[in-house]
C-alpha cells in the first residue's frame, strides 16, 4: 500500500519522506484533473456535468448591435475578419471557440439542398437536442395545439374575402404593382442568392453576414408569409420546400438572439399559423429551444449573442457598455415566446419572457423612462440613454402588442405601455419651430433633437394603442400618431429622392432633414410605410395610400436595379449610389406593409392579428374560444 511506512526509512508527518509526498501529491492532482476533464466528454444530459459546468458561465464577447445590427451590416468595417468583428474577449473567454460555419463550399451545399446523409445526420442531432431540452420535464412536441380549432376562433378568414382585393380599381392596380415588386425581388434572390441570407443585387450574388449564427435563407424564411398572402404560390411552394428540406438548424455560430427570434422564429410561426403545415411549427419550437441558454444569467435577462451549437454559450455585444444587454433586444421576445409556449405546450418559453417583464416592471425607472442598456448580471441600468429609435424601439411596441395579442387580458403589459407612453410624452416628444412633432432622444436628461428612421414605427404603435388608452386620451393618441407619421412623411418629401434618411434632425435650423453625411442613407427600411399602413386602417384617410404610392414610385426610381432592389447611400443625391444589399426585411416588411396598405382591411385583420417587429403576423390568443369544446365540435364538423 502506498501509505505503508517503509522499514528503515526515516519518516515525517504521515510516515512518508518529502520526495514520496511530492510524488503522491503529483499523482493525486493528476487524478483530479483527469476526472474533471472527463466531465467535458460526458453528454450534456448527465446531471454531474450540469452541476459542475454551467453553460453560460462564460461572460465573454460581443459582435454587433441590437436592432441596429442591420445598420452595422450596412456600415461594414471590412478590415476586421467577419467572424471576430466587434468582439472583445471577456471574462472566462477561451480561445478554443468553434468557428462559425461559413465557407463557400458549405454554403453552396446548403443552398442547393443537402445530401440525404447530411439530412439524416441533422435530424439525429436535432433529436438529441430535443431529448436534452425535454430534460426540463416538458415534451416540446406535445401535440396539443388544435389548428382547426384555432382557425375557428378567428373572427375573419386570414386572407379576407377575395384575398383582400379592394373595390377600387386604382388601389387594386397599386396592389398589383407591389406584388410585381415582390416577385421581382424574390426571383432575383432565387436566381442569384438562393439559400443565402440576402441578395447582393449589383454583384449578383448572395450574402451571409454574421447575424444569424450560420443559419441560412433569412430572405426565404422572412418571405414565406408575404408570398403566401400575395398569392405567389409557386414562389411560396419553393420557399416552403427549401425550409422543409434545407433549413438546417444545427449550426454552430454566434447569432443575434434578437434577429434570429424576429426573423426566423417569427417567420416560421407566421407560416405555421397561415398554413397549418406542421413542420413550420416544429422548426419554430426547435429553434426556440436553441435560444434558451441565452437566458441563463443571474437575472434571467438574456445576453445578446448566443452560440447556436450545443455549447449554448452566450455573450453580450462588445460595444454595449459593461457587458450589458439591450432593451430593444431582450424586450422583443415576448410575442414569439408566448406563441412558442402555445404551440409546444412547454411553459418554459413564456416563463423566460415573463421574468424579463417582472424585472422591468419592478426596477426603478428614471422619470418613468426605460434606458437602453441593462446589466444581465446585476439587473441595473448601465447608462441613462433613452430612445424610441434604435436600441429601444421594439420594446415599447411589444408591450402594447402583448396586450392586444392576449385578447386584452395582459393588464400588466397594458399598464407598463401607457405609463411608458406618458413618460415618453413628458420627456421626449417635441414640436419643432416649423410645427413638426417628433421624438427626441434622451441622454441622462439632455435632449438630442434627432429622430431615427427606426423611430418612425411609433406612429403606427401609438395609433394601434389609441383605443385602449384612458377615454380622455384616445383622440389625443390618435392625433399624436398622425402627427408623428406626418413628420416621418416630411423626412421623405424633403429629400431629393423622396426616400427618408436613416436619421433626421431638428436643430441648427434643420427640420426633418439629415445634417450629417453618415445619416443620409436608406436601406429599404419599412418603418415609415408601416405607420402609413396602420394609420390608413385606423382613419381611412386616403392621404396614407397616396403617401405609400409616393414611396413605391421612389423605390422604383432609385432602388430598383437590374437584379433586385438595393439600398442607397444618400437620399439627397439624384445620382444613386447603391449599397448592393437587398435586405430580407424589405421582403418581409416593406413590401408586405405596402401590399396591406392597398388591400382591404380584412386581409390579416387587426381584429385577429398582431404583427411582430419583422411584420410577421401572429394571431391574437383567444383563450376562452380555444378552450371551448363547442368551438372544436363546430370547426371539426365543418
Ligand atoms: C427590422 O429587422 C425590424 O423592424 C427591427 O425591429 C428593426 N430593424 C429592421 C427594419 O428596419
Amino acid at each position: 500500500m502506498v501509505f505503508r511506512k517503509l522499514p528503515g526509512v526515516s519518516a515525517s508527518g504521515m510516515g512518508l519522506r518529502l520526495s514520496q509526498k511530492f510524488v503522491f501529491l503529483l499523482f493525486l492532482s493528476g487524478l483530479v484533473t483527469l476526472c474533471f476533464g472527463a466531465l467535458f466528454f460526458l453528454p450534456d444530459s448527465v446531471r454531474l456535468k450540469r452541476i459542475f459546468l454551467s453553460k453560460t458561465e462564460v461572460q465573454p464577447v460581443t459582435v454587433g448591435s441590437g436592432s441596429e445590427n442591420d445598420v452595422r451590416e450596412h456600415l461594414k468595417r471590412p478590415k476586421e475578419p467577419e467572424h471576430t468583428r466587434g468582439m472583445t474577449p471577456g471574462k472566462g473567454e477561451t480561445k478554443s471557440r468553434k468557428p462559425s460555419v461559413s465557407n463557400e463550399a458549405t454554403e453552396e451545399r446548403m443552398a442547393g439542398g443537402k445530401a440525404q446523409e447530411d439530412l439524416t445526420l441533422s435530424r439525429s442531432k436535432a433529436d438529441s437536442l430535443m431529448e436534452r431540452v425535454s430534460d426540463a420535464d416538458h415534451d416540446a412536441n406535445s401535440d396539443t395545439f388544435n389548428f382547426k380549432k384555432f382557425q375557428g376562433c378567428l373572427l375573419k378568414p386570414a386572407l379576407g374575402r377575395d384575398s383582400g382585393s379592394t373595390a377600387d380599381p386604382k388601389t387594386n392596380d397599386r396592389r398589383e404593382k407591389v406584388k410585381e415588386m415582390m416577385k421581382f425581388a424574390w426571383d432575383n434572390y432565387k436566381r442569384y442568392a438562393w439559400g443565402k441570407n440576402e441578395l447582393r443585387p449589383l454583384t449578383k450574388n448572395g450574402h451571409l453576414g454574421n447575424m444569424f449564427g450560420g443559419l441560412r435563407g433569412a430572405s426565404i424564411v422572412d418571405s414565406l408569409d408575404t408570398l403566401y398572402i400575395m398569392g405567389l404560390m409557386d414562389e411560396y411552394n419553393d420557399a416552403k420546400e427549401w425550409v422543409q428540406t434545407s433549413l438546417d438548424l444545427n449550426s454552430n455560430g454566434e447569432a443575434s438572439l434578437f434577429e434570429v427570434n424576429i426573423r426566423y422564429v417569427g417567420g416560421l410561426l407566421s407560416a405555421y399559423y397561415l398554413t397549418g403545415e406542421e413542420f413550420f411549427r416544429n422548426k419554430a419550437v426547435e429553434l426556440g429551444e436553441k435560444l434558451l441558454p441565452a437566458f441563463n444569467t443571474p437575472t434571467g435577462i438574456p445576453r445578446g449573442v448566443i452560440n447556436l451549437g450545443s455549447s449554448g454559450t452566450s455573450w453580450s455585444w462588445g460595444w454595449a457598455s459593461a457587458g450589458s444587454s439591450i432593451l430593444a433586444e431582450f424586450g422583443t421576445l415576448h410575442l414569439e415566446f408566448v406563441h412558442l409556449t402555445e404551440l409546444s405546450n412547454n411553459p418554459v418559453f413564456k416563463e423566460k419572457v415573463m421574468s424579463i417583464r417582472k424585472l422591468l416592471n419592478k426596477i426603478e425607472k428614471p422619470h418613468g423612462l426605460y434606458p437602453n442598456f441593462l446589466s444581465p448580471v446585476s439587473g441595473n441600468w448601465v447608462q441613462h440613454h433613452v430612445s424610441i429609435g434604435g436600441l429601444g424601439d421594439s420594446f415599447y411596441e411589444y408591450l402594447i402588442k402583448s396586450y392586444l395579442m392576449s385578447d386584452k387580458t395582459d393588464e400588466e403589459a397594458k399598464k407598463m405601455y401607457y405609463s411608458a407612453l406618458e413618460a415618453i410624452e413628458a420627456n421626449l416628444v417635441q414640436k419643432s419651430p416649423g410645427g413638426l412633432t417628433y421624438m427626441a432622444e434622451w441622454r441622462g436628461g439632455i435632449l438630442d433633437h434627432k429622430m431615427g428612421h427606426l423611430a418612425c414605427f411609433s406612429g403606427g404603435m401609438i395609433g394601434i394603442g389609441a383605443d385602449d388608452g384612458a377615454p380622455e386620451k384616445r383622440q389625443h393618441y390618435l392625433d399624436l400618431a398622425a402627427e408623428i407619421t406626418h413628420t416621418c412623411h416630411e423626412s421623405y418629401t424633403r429629400s431629393t429622392t423622396r426616400l427618408g434618411p436613416e436619421a433626421f434632425r431638428f436643430d441648427s435650423g434643420a427640420e426633418a432633414t439629415a445634417t450629417r453625411l453618415s445619416d443620409r442613407y436608406y436601406i429599404l427600411r419599412p418603418e415609415v410605410i408601416e405607420s402609413y399602413m396602420y394609420l390608413w386602417r385606423l382613419t381611412h384617410d386616403p392621404k396614407y395610400r397616396d403617401w405609400g404610392w409616393e414611396a413605391v414610385e421612389a423605390l422604383e426610381q432609385h432602388c430598383r436595379v437590374e437584379s433586385g432592389f438595393s439600398g442607397i447611400r444618400d437620399v439627397y443625391a439624384l445620382t444613386a449610389s447603391h449599397d448592393n444589399m437587398q435586405q430580407s426585411f424589405f421582403l418581409s416588411e416593406t413590401l408586405k406593409y405596402l401590399y396591406l396598405l392597398f388591400s382591404d382591411d380584412d386581409l390579416l385583420s387587426l381584429e385577429d392579428w398582431v404583427f411582430n417587429t419583422e411584420a410577421h403576423p401572429l394571431p391574437i390568443i383567444r383563450k376562452s374560444c380555444l378552450q371551448d369544446e363547442v368551438t372544436e365540435e363546430k370547426t371539426v364538423s365543418e
